[in-house]
Parts: structure tokens; C-alpha cells; sequence
């Protein structure tokens, strides 16, 4: 233990070094003046702020403002900043802050802090913060036109909808952008209450072992080997971190939907859009794909005055922000730059038109990169009324398709075995640490699912080749019916579009098996996510899996393909297979092997727009 901490905080200290080391150099011909503040809260914290304004002003402007935990010191000015450079050239004050207890910041940071209890004045949270903030500068920077703007990606979109939720006066247009919404249903931390093991321990580690992000250094290049040797979940403390990540910690202590999740849900804090609110989300997102959809959905219930919009592309989490954002990992877009378009059509368009009142203001209400046929395309409502539910059944043989099975036919099964000793790895191995060096996590969603073709613990079914284009436009669903030998299981489910085995356009795209949605569902949570049930043995249960959003064009040629498997790791962490009221607190002689038992009466119900 003594050597662990002396690691950790050597650790601490090279950070904390490089963190000033980064700080970006101001050069002379930077168009933006750059100074640090700062600037301090009701409580007498301070934050540290850095303000960019133009060197040559033509009027008076509004802020546009990022909250990060992640330091800002390596923000250069923004005409240099791919992200926001097409906002730099229509001038804009760019302020940037560390958020409290992080990097140069003072206090304590909490991991994605609740919401203060109003009641007591003293009480801080992340709006409170904003809320200050924006009050001071609005005193102390005489340029501005009394009004601000908020954006970010991910922790940064999540301090943006967050000050949203209770917002100064002068806050005017905020764009989140992948904003994880619910942790315990979708997003960085679990899904459908199956716990993302390798995310939730790295992000941890990185964000709370000290003011600035460290990597754990897991001595195996392969974490797949190092999170299977681990054993039970109980040994991240046992053997490593002795209780000092409060976030893991917190983890353990709370494996079911309980009000711990329930109140940092995004939507729990928001009631209806009072400012302008544009979502951001991609569709190959491996972080935070569902945030944006679900608080864009919660929020359109109630925008009575038309505040609330959503953008949807064939982007990895924030690959909006950087690049042109003709491809994706093996995948390619028909040279279309997606990434450069919606930071210069759709984001600077949509800021000018809030802060500014410039521009004709007029927005679709749902932007979307189609993909397939790879066009961009403007939606009424999101999802699109014009969608028509078709089941799509796992036929006997193998066959996907959209014939109902037979009474006879839906009562047989395939099965396989699913063994936690040897888990379906989720991507190729080596598995590098999801944020360590040549990491492939950015773009593992869109990985050729050949890979695990050969596997015995994964079932395959598949469509004739398509004779004509198939689209989908909107939310899917898997409905499986299935048995297992044990107490609790995993199910995954992939919807995958398969290229054509000769394809002149593009040969190393053959056969490619793309993942359009996929999904993991935790057994036990089938009734309820906050009061599990053990999985009787054998018995048929039927399990209606989200498998959230899409806009994709399988084409004729092509043929649709699900697989279903019941372990996905490590990112998801081992289901026992028995039931354990806490699997935080399984011992390793609970992981056991189970028989899956998958029946012809399963289907993935698809949005089809004919
Ligand atoms: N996905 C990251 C995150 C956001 C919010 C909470 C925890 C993690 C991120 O990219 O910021």
C-alpha cells in the first residue's frame, strides 16, 4: 500500500508540472488578447478563467464560454483552435475554466457534483459556478454585449446543460454536445445496468487520483489480460486502490437504479428549455452516444417556444470538433466533410443567430448525417413520424427476416455456452488502455465484427442479400426471448450492416461487418432497475433491449446480420451467470458457466421509412 501511494503521488506531482508546462505560449500574431483571471464564487473559491478577446473588436460582443475538468491552459487563441475557429472569425469573447478542484482551480472537484440544495444561500453546484462566473464577467470585461453562450463536448457538454438547468439571466444558447444524461442506463458508466468496468475504473483513476489527469499504469499493454486476472470487481480495492477513488467507491456501493443515479440524471435537474438548447450527438459515439438524444427527447416535450434542436452525424465522441470528418476508423463518407460542416454551417451558424441575432435563424429541428446513403437530412420531429415498426425475426438456420416464424419454429431455439473465464473480448485484442498510448477506443464501434466470427459463444443470423435499400430512421429495438441455465445474464445485441463480398468501390471494405446500434442488457434488471430479480432457470423470459438511434441506409447488395452474445469485455465487466445481490461483492467462485437458449420467436424491431 505504501508503495501504491508514493506511485500515485509521484504521479500527482509530474502532472500537476506538466499541467503548467502546456500552457499555451501567446504569440504575436494571435488575433485574440488572452489573460488569466481568478475569478471568485459566493463561497470565496476561485476559479481560474482564461479570456480571450479580440485584438481588433468591431462591436460589442457576447461570451462564449467552456467548463472543463480537463485544464485549460492548452487552449490556444481561437482562430487557432479547429473547433471553434469559424466562431473566432465571426468574433466572439472565448473564455475557458477549469472547473473547481481541478487543475488550477481551487476547492474540491466531485465527479459530475449533484445539484445544491437551494434552500441554503452558501450552497454551490455547477450552475451555481456558472452563475458566477458569468456575473463577473459581465462586470469585469466592459466588451461584451450582456450576453453568453455555453458549449462543450462530454464532461464539458454536461457543465453546459447543467448551467441550463439554472441558468443566469444572460445565458442565451447552449449547445451540449454529447452530454452523458443518465449514468446508470446509457452512457460512460453502465448500460442498461450493466456496469462498463473498464471505463468507469480508468475514468476514475484519471480524474481522482489528482488535480490533473493521470493514467493508470496497468503494466500489460493488453487490459484485457490484466482485467481478467483481477478476478472479482472487489479486487480493484482489495489489491489496488484501497478506497481512495470516492467515484469507484460509490460504484460499488450502489449496483441498482437507486436515487444516487436517479437524481445525477441530467434530465431530474432540467424542467424545460428556458434558453436556447441544441444536442449533439454521433452515432458511433463510444462514450456518450445517448445523452444528447435523451435530454433532447426530454426537453421537446415541453419546448412550447421552439428552443430545442438536435444534431445527429457519423461522428466518434466530439469527432464534430476536429478534422474534416470524412471517415471514421475504416469507414468512409463519400468524401464529405461532416465535421467541418457542422462546425461552420450548423454550430457558428446557430451561435451568430442566438448571441448575435444574425443570420436568417431559421433551424431544422433535427439535423442528421444519413448513413448508407450518406446525406445529410432535415427532420419535422426526431424521431421522424413517417418511420413504420418492422419486426425483423432470428429464423432456425441462421436466417434474418421479416417473415413472422411459425408457431412451431418460434418455440426452437439456437443456444450456446457462456463462459466468464473466457469472456467475448469487445473489441480486437491487444485492448489498450481505453486513453493510454495507440489506443483504438475512438473508433472501436465501427471495427469489422468478423473478428469474432469463429467464436462458439456468439450466434449469427443473417438476410438474404438485400435486393433493394432497406432504411431505418429512428430508434431500435431488440425483443428477445430467451433462457439461461443460471440465475442472471448478459445479453448483447448487434444490428450489423454487412458489405457485399465484392465491392469494386472500396475492396477492403468486402464483407465488412459494420455495427449500426448494438446493445448489452443485465438480466436481473428485466422487471426493474431499481429492484433486480434473480433469472429463473430454463424459464422463457422476454427482454425488449434499446438499441437507440439510427439514420442508416443498408443497401441493396448489402444483407443485415445481428449476432447476440452474452459477455462484451472488458468494458462491460463479467456477469457472475449466478444471481448475487451485489456483484461488486461476488467472489470468484460465483462466475460460472451458463447455457443461453436464444428462440426463433426473437426479432429487432427496425423504424423502416419506405
Ligand atoms: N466521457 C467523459 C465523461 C463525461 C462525463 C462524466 C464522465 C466521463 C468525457 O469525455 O468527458
Amino acid at each position: 500500500m505504501k508503495i501504491l501511494f508514493t506511485k500515485i503521488s509521484i504521479i500527482a506531482t509530474l502532472t500537476l508540472a506538466t499541467a503548467n508546462l502546456f500552457a499555451q505560449r501567446v504569440s504575436p500574431d494571435d488575433k485574440y488578447n488572452r489573460k488569466e483571471v481568478m475569478i471568485p464564487m459566493r463561497d470565496g473559491i476561485k476559479l481560474h478563467t482564461v479570456v480571450f478577446t479580440p485584438k481588433k473588436q468591431s462591436e460589442k460582443l457576447p461570451f462564449l464560454m467552456l467548463r472543463t475538468p480537463y485544464g485549460v491552459n492548452k487552449y490556444p487563441s481561437p482562430e487557432k483552435s479547429e473547433y471553434v475557429k469559424d466562431m473566432a472569425e465571426d468574433e466572439y469573447i472565448f473564455v475557458y475554466q477549469d472547473i473547481r478542484g481541478r487543475y488550477l482551480s481551487d476547492g474540491k472537484y466531485e465527479m459530475q457534483r449533484f445539484s445544491r440544495n437551494k434552500k441554503d444561500t452558501k450552497s454551490i453546484d455547477e450552475a451555481s459556478d456558472t452563475y458566477d462566473t458569468i456575473d463577473w464577467l459581465l462586470k469585469n470585461i466592459p466588451e461584451n454585449n450582456g450576453k453568453a453562450g455555453m458549449y462543450g463536448i462530454s464532461y464539458d457538454g454536461w457543465t453546459s446543460i447543467i448551467a441550463a438547468a439554472d441558468p443566469h439571466p444572460a445565458l442565451k444558447a447552449v449547445s451540449e454536445q454529447a452530454t452523458p444524461s443518465d449514468m446508470f442506463m446509457n452512457d460512460d458508466l453502465h448500460h442498461n445496468g450493466a456496469f462498463r468496468l473498464s471505463y468507469a475504473f480508468e475514468y476514475a483513476f484519471m480524474e481522482e487520483i489528482s488535480k490533473t489527469d493521470s493514467l493508470y499504469q496497468f503494466g500489460n499493454y493488453d487490459t484485457y489480460d490484466w482485467y481478467l486476472k483481477l478476478g472479482p470487481l472487489s479486487n480493484i480495492n482489495k489489491k489496488y486502490m484501497h478506497g481512495i477513488l470516492p467515484s469507484w467507491n460509490a460504484y460499488t456501493k450502489h449496483p441498482d437504479y437507486d436515487d444516487y443515479w436517479k437524481k445525477q440524471a441530467v434530465t431530474a435537474r432540467l424542467d424545460y428549455p428556458r434558453l436556447a438548447i441544441q444536442h449533439v450527438s454521433g452515432w458511433w459515439d463510444q462514450e456518450d452516444m445517448v445523452g444528447p438524444q435523451d435530454v433532447y427527447k426530454f426537453l421537446e416535450k415541453r419546448d412550447t417556444n421552439n428552443n430545442n434542436f438536435i444534431v445527429m452525424g457519423p461522428w466518434r465522441h466530439g469527432g464534430w470538433s476536429r478534422g474534416e470528418g470524412t471517415s471514421l476508423g475504416n469507414i468512409t463518407f463519400s468524401s464529405q466533410p461532416t465535421a467541418a460542416y457542422f462546425r461552420k454551417e450548423i454550430q457558428a451558424k446557430w451561435f451568430a443567430w442566438y448571441l448575435k441575432g444574425k443570420g436568417e435563424g431559421k433551424f431544422a429541428e433535427a439535423i442528421s448525417f444519413q448513413t448508407g446513403s450518406d446525406k445529410w437530412k432535415s427532420y419535422a420531429t426526431w424521431p421522424p413520424k413517417e418511420a413504420v415498426e418492422k419486426n425483423i425475426y432470428f429464423h432456425a438456420n441462421g436466417k434474418l427476416s421479416f417473415e413472422k416464424p411459425s408457431a412451431t419454429e418460434a418455440k426452437t431455439f439456437d443456444s450456446y455456452v457462456s463462459d466468464p473465464a473466457k469472456p467475448v473480448p469487445y473489441r480486437a485484442r491487444p485492448i489498450e488502455e481505453t486513453y493510454g498510448p495507440g489506443s483504438r477506443w475512438f473508433f472501436w464501434l465501427t471495427d469489422d465484427q468478423r473478428f469474432v466470427d469463429n467464436r462458439p459463444d456468439i450466434l449469427t443470423w443473417q438476410t438474404d442479400t438485400l435486393k433493394e435499400d432497406i432504411t431505418i430512421t429512428g430508434n431500435v429495438a431488440a425483443k428477445l426471448y430467451a433462457a439461461t441455465s443460471g440465475t442472471d445474464a448478459d445479453w448483447v445485441v448487434k444490428l450489423i450492416d454487412v458489405y457485399p463480398q465484392e465491392y469494386k468501390k472500396e475492396p477492403k471494405m468486402a464483407g465488412y461487418e459494420l455495427m449500426i446500434v448494438d446493445d448489452v442488457f443485465r438480466g436481473r434488471f428485466r422487471k426493474s432497475f431499481t429492484n433486480p430479480e434473480p433469472i429463473t432457470p430454463g424459464k422463457v423470459e422476454e427482454y425488449t433491449i434499446g438499441l437507440h438511434a439510427a439514420d442508416h441506409v443498408f443497401k441493396k447488395g448489402h444483407k443485415i446480420m445481428v449476432q447476440v452474445q452474452s459477455t462484451w469485455f472488458p468494458i462491460i465487466d463479467r456477469n457472475p451467470q449466478k444471481y448475487i445481490r451485489n456483484i461488486f461483492d461476488a467472489k470468484e467462485s460465483d462466475y460460472q458457466k451458463a447455457t443461453q437458449k436464444i428462440f426463433h420467436s426473437s426479432s429487432i424491431v427496425l423504424p423502416v421509412v419506405e
